[in-house]
């Protein structure tokens, strides 16, 4: 729900505390009091970030169990990017679980798709499917694979997990919703590792040229990849600059933290002519303490002790 003031002015107030600025986009800065302001934009308090965060909580229990009895999996990244994706699925998008296809709901692409587990958690919690079947992932026969089925899964929108193509998609569901006079939105999750395929590039390139206002790119800036630290592998730094030179509206935050999510898909909702990048600073493995910041545990699932310690943690 809006207050009914006018964004502009909510800018402008904003821009007048540039002391303790932490976000930079393109043409001005965002400060923590500009983030209480943009959160005010569309009903967020206390109880709804408890709420949230309960929903985040459940995830992440989700995947340590599904990643426990699979025996294999993308652990990290799926832990990290799971308030992000509570916000969205239990905040941001319009969706009818007894529609899938509804063809005016809000798409979310998992760009980096080998953070499935997470996906598989939120369509299950969310009702497009019976919790009972997270317990198939990776099993032979189940539509719950490694990376996502989009034939197979009610509620994924893309098979993804070659990295790059869930950004081009995305921007490609985007242009069909302006022709077809569609007021979806669509969301691209994508990884900092993933930055460094040039397909990414390309894709951003055409976001701005198309003045897709209706997109949102979200990355998962956790600093690390499938075999170390992304800035040691290749740097895609600085990551909101690059967008913003794209000519996107970039800003950054803290992944973890409810009121810039929501404040930052608030921002991006209310932007005109150009899509909007959040670049989320995040802990790869976020939530459970002998995973957190360990880039081993990339590709790595939980023994059964290790669940159980986790979900201990996690509690
Ligand atoms: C085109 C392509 N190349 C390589 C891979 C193998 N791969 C899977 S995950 C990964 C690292 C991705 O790192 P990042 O995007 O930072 O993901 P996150 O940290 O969020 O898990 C790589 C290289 C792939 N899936 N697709
Ligand atoms: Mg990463």
């Amino acid at each position: 729900m809006h207050l009914g003031v006018p964004f502009s002015f909510k800018l402008s107030k904003c821009n007048e505390d540039r002391n303790n600025t932490h976000v930079f986009s393109q043409g001005y800065s965002v400060s923590n009091q500009c983030w209480e302001v943009l959160a005010g934009m569309h009903e967020i308090n206390e109880q709804v970030v408890a709420e949230l965060q309960g929903k985040a909580r459940v995830l992440r229990q989700d995947i340590v169990k599904m990643l426990g009895q699979a025996g294999s999996g993308h652990t990290g990244g799926s832990l990290s990017a799971a308030d992000i994706v509570a916000c969205l699925y239990f905040w941001e998008m319009k969706l009818d679980t007894r529609n899938p296809r509804w063809p005016d709901r809000d798409r979310f692409v998992l760009s980096k798709g080998h953070a499935a587990p997470l996906l598989y958690a939120v369509l299950a919690e969310k009702g497009f499917f019976p919790r009972e079947d997270l317990a198939g992932l990776r099993k032979f026969g189940s539509p719950l694979q490694g990376h996502p089925d989009m034939k197979k899964v009610p509620g994924v929108e893309a098979s993804t997990g070659s990295l790059g193509q869930g950004i081009a998609w995305a921007i490609g569901m985007a242009l069909a919703g302006r022709l077809d006079r569609k007021d979806y939105r669509v969301y691209a999750l994508l990884g900092d590792g993933e930055l460094q395929e040039g397909m990414v590039w390309e894709a951003v390139m055409a976001g701005a040229h198309y003045r897709l206002d209706n997109l949102v790119a979200i990355v998962d800036f956790n600093g690390l990849q499938i075999d170390g630290r992304v800035e040691d592998v290749m740097s895609p730094l600085p990551i909101a600059a690059k967008f913003g030179a794209f000519g996107w509206q970039a800003v950054e935050i803290d992944g973890h933290d409810y009121r810039q999510i929501m404040g930052a898909l608030n921002l991006a909702r209310e932007t005109r002519g150009r899509p909007t990048a959040i670049v989320a600073r995040t802990i790869k493995g976020r939530g459970i303490s002998f995973i957190e910041n360990l880039v081993d545990w990339h590709g790595k699932a939980p023994n059964p002790e290790q669940v159980a310690q986790a979900l201990a943690e996690l509690m």
